[in-house]
């Protein structure tokens, strides 16, 4: 608990500051969706993509959004205090939007299970839960949650005991560093665990279980389907009549679930979104100097 109370934006909050941006929002227009939900941000680690999920964050508005766990590593602060002023941006972004009436739902995960001690509260505009229902515009019911509730049913914890392993952490700095060069010489992000993962025949295989396991769960809870985080893996696919998805992590996959105005839901990879808006960018600069 002595990691979370030296956060800086708890202190700020008590003395009732507004906003405390050290990289000022982005003013303009904003991709609107019904809702958006995003999980497994690790803020308080070297490994989370604070960057990438700010110019996430300035781009897009929602009705509704569920952070679906694992927001603060709380198990790595306790460790080691690491907290840049871009963390403290993420949180501020997000204090923000409940302000000007978003509905901010957090779901602590296992990695921030200290907050789920306040399940049923609200701060700042901010509601926790332990989990929700959450209702599409076409009307199926979505049971949301973080994922480690199946933890104690995978018996075998192989992808997730290397999540939290020195050889995933090595490939995580490794993962910064690369593409720290690849910025410099011009060319997109480029995720080197995501590559791991699907080299890695044993992760697939607990990715798959995990991801039955889970839908088969919402089944028995009579949901139409299940929106979870947790591995690190962003997904959606049918399971046995259940809606199966996973909003990823802001670690090195960048990824959001959405759901649009018609019930429609989609997986934004970020650093996609990036590299066209870029795109586009030169082509408007292109035909300006032609
Ligand atoms: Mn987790």
């Amino acid at each position: 608990m002595n990691a979370i109370t030296r956060l800086p934006f708890l202190a700020e909050l008590e003395e009732g500051a507004d906003d405390r941006f050290h990289i000022p929002e982005r003013e303009g227009q904003r991709r609107r969706y019904r809702t958006i939900w995003i999980s497994d941000i690790h803020l308080g680690t070297r490994g989370c993509n604070a960057a990438m999920l700010i110019d996430f964050l300035d781009n897009v508005d929602s009705d509704t959004i569920y952070l679906v766990g694992d927001i603060i590593d709380g198990w790595r602060l306790k460790r080691r205090f690491y907290w840049p002023a871009s963390h403290n941006d993420v949180v501020w972004r997000l204090m923000k939007r409940a302000k000007r009436g978003t509905r901010v739902v957090y779901i602590p995960g296992n990695h921030d299970e200290m907050f789920r001690q306040f399940t049923g509260m609200s701060f700042g505009g901010v509601e926790i839960r332990r989990k929700a229902i959450h209702t599409t515009a076409d009307g199926r019911k979505l049971l949301v949650l973080h994922g480690d509730e199946f933890d104690t049913i995978m018996l075998a914890h192989r992808w997730l005991a290397f999540v939290g392993d020195a050889a995933y952490t090595t490939l995580m700095r490794l993962n910064v560093v690369v593409n720290a060069v690849r910025q410099k010489m011009g060319l997109p992000y480029w995720s080197l665990s995501k590559m791991a993962k699907h080299k890695v025949k044993n992760a697939v295989s607990f990715i798959s279980r995990f991801e039955e396991v889970v839908a088969h769960e919402a089944g028995t809870r009579g949901v139409d389907g299940v929106v979870c985080g947790h591995i690190h893996n962003a997904e959606m696919r049918e399971i046995d009549g259940i809606d199966y998805y996973n909003d990823g992590d802001w670690v090195e996959g960048c990824t959001a679930l959405v759901e649009h105005d018609d019930g429609r839901m989609e997986v934004l990879h970020w650093a996609d979104e990036i590299a066209k808006r870029e795109e586009r960018e030169q082509d408007v600069r292109a035909r300006m100097a032609a």
